[in-house]
């Protein structure tokens, strides 16, 4: 496996943090010992979890107004490959890449090699009909698999299809589908209409999965459509999954609900019912869904992981979320926002991992509402930065990942290396 960072700039900056690390571990772990919990336990639970890197997220995003590029973007699927490549590399936290198909089309098997020369797998795939390739013979503009025409709902079904068999040669397994379908304009699509398209078309996609394939659809209250949207919240969603079949699931992008809806809920219902995909982390403040996950509200992310940990801990059957993140950068070093949201991620787990379950549930049970909550807050509070960083440490990552990529001076040898893109894709999903 071909490292992108020089090993010697990895192991300089860890050498220099070690000492420290072990001993804030050591404390942690007599704090956590005092309250009945195996630190190491912990450490190989995190050791293990990954969470994906959309291919998309490494270019600098850009909003409806402007995009200012970065220096060094990506200028292909290949030099976003080695950007992930940097991400697993320092982070261990993200060991696959979620591609976009057609941003990401190219030759399977030169995919494969590049991918795993760095030892990065691929996670779902996702395909595009919200925006008109070139060439193409129908467009999209008033929509995709639920357009009215047939010819442009076949033309949309084919392209999943092809997403599928890419997926195929490259060992994925799931396919991801979101579409823009909505309308502007009350009156504008009759919504039942719509939305029976849209079921027949996917029927047709969903036919086609292989065995050991999942189909995860995602829904989006609005935009780029601002008046409906076609699968615009969980309870279509959910209807979907369920028209479909079983290997139908619904994922949940964290910013595409209104502000303040209790995603954590929908999490915990969707488990429930068997339903859960997956998600596309990220953060929001509004009606956006680009900032970097964990940025603004990470007691929410460490809530929707509360409801994991509680699945995972009572065996869910077929309980098995993909955990991907979907963001987009305008004002970052896209590599250095994805490894700290990357370990946003983690730590919300990590802290899920240390609630008391058994107390927890006593006190729901005798109606305890502040403690059932301290129960919560307790495990929250929790800095367990020493656990991530010492599950770097031990997988061959960073201690402090950010310190060592500024260290290898990556961005200004890629700047150098990759002239300037003008355009590219945006994180818009
Ligand atoms: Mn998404």
């Amino acid at each position: 496996m071909e490292n992108v960072i020089a090993d010697d700039i990895v192991a300089a900056g860890n050498a220099e943090r070690e000492k420290a690390l072990r001993t804030d571990y050591a404390a942690l772990g007599e704090q956590l010992h005092r309250r009945a919990i195996d630190i190491d336990a912990i450490l190989k639970k995190l050791e293990a979890f990954g969470v994906a890197i959309p291919s998309w997220g490494v270019g600098t995003g850009g909003t409806r107004f402007a995009r200012f590029p970065g220096d060094g973007e990506p200028r292909d699927i290949f030099d976003k490959i080695e950007d992930c490549a940097v991400i697993q590399q320092l982070t261990r936290a993200t060991p696959r890449v979620s591609l976009h198909i057609p941003w990401d089309k190219a030759d399977p098997k030169r995919l494969k090699q590049a991918a795993s020369r760095h030892g990065l797998g691929f996670d779902a795939m996702n395909s595009n009909t919200f925006s008109d390739a070139k060439d193409q013979k129908h467009s999209y503009k008033f929509g995709s698999l639920s357009h009215a025409d047939p010819g442009t709902r076949r033309q949309a079904v084919e392209h999943n299809l092809e997403c599928i068999e890419i997926g195929r040669t490259l060992g994925s397994k799931a396919l991801t589908i979101w579409i823009g379908d909505g309308s502007n304009f009350p009156g504008q699509v009759n919504f039942a209409r719509a939305f029976e398209r849209y079921l027949d078309s996917v029927r047709t996609v969903y036919a086609a999965l292989p065995d050991d394939w999942r189909l995860f659809t995602e829904h989006k209250m609005y935009e780029p459509a601002f008046y409906s949207t076609v699968v615009q919240d969980w309870g279509t969603n959910y209807i979907i999954a369920k028209e479909l079949g079983d290997k139908a699931y619904c994922l949940v992008d964290l910013g595409h609900h209104a502000p303040n809806v209790n995603i954590e809920m929908i999490v915990s219902r969707l488990v429930q019912f068997g339903k859960l995909g997956g998600f596309h982390f990220n953060d929001s403040k509004y009606g956006d869904d680009d900032l970097d996950a964990g940025s603004i509200d990470p007691y929410r992310l460490f809530l929707v992981f509360n409801e994991l940990v509680d699945a995972e801990q009572s065996k869910k059957k077929g309980f098995d979320p993909a955990h991907m993140l979907d963001q987009s950068h305008n004002v970052t070093d896209p590599i250095e926002s994805l490894m700290l949201s990357a370990i946003e991620v983690q730590r919300a787990y990590a802290q899920a991992l240390l609630v008391d379950r058994n107390a927890l549930e006593a006190y729901q049970e005798a109606n305890d509402a502040l403690m059932a909550t301290q129960t919560l807050k307790s495990a929250y509070r929790t800095d367990v930065e020493p656990i991530l960083a010492m599950a770097r440490l031990n997988t061959g990552g960073a201690i402090d990942p950010v310190a060592a990529y500024r260290a290898s001076g990556y961005r200004r040898k890629v700047a150098s290396e990759r002239p300037a893109v003008a355009a590219g894709g945006g994180g818009i999903v």
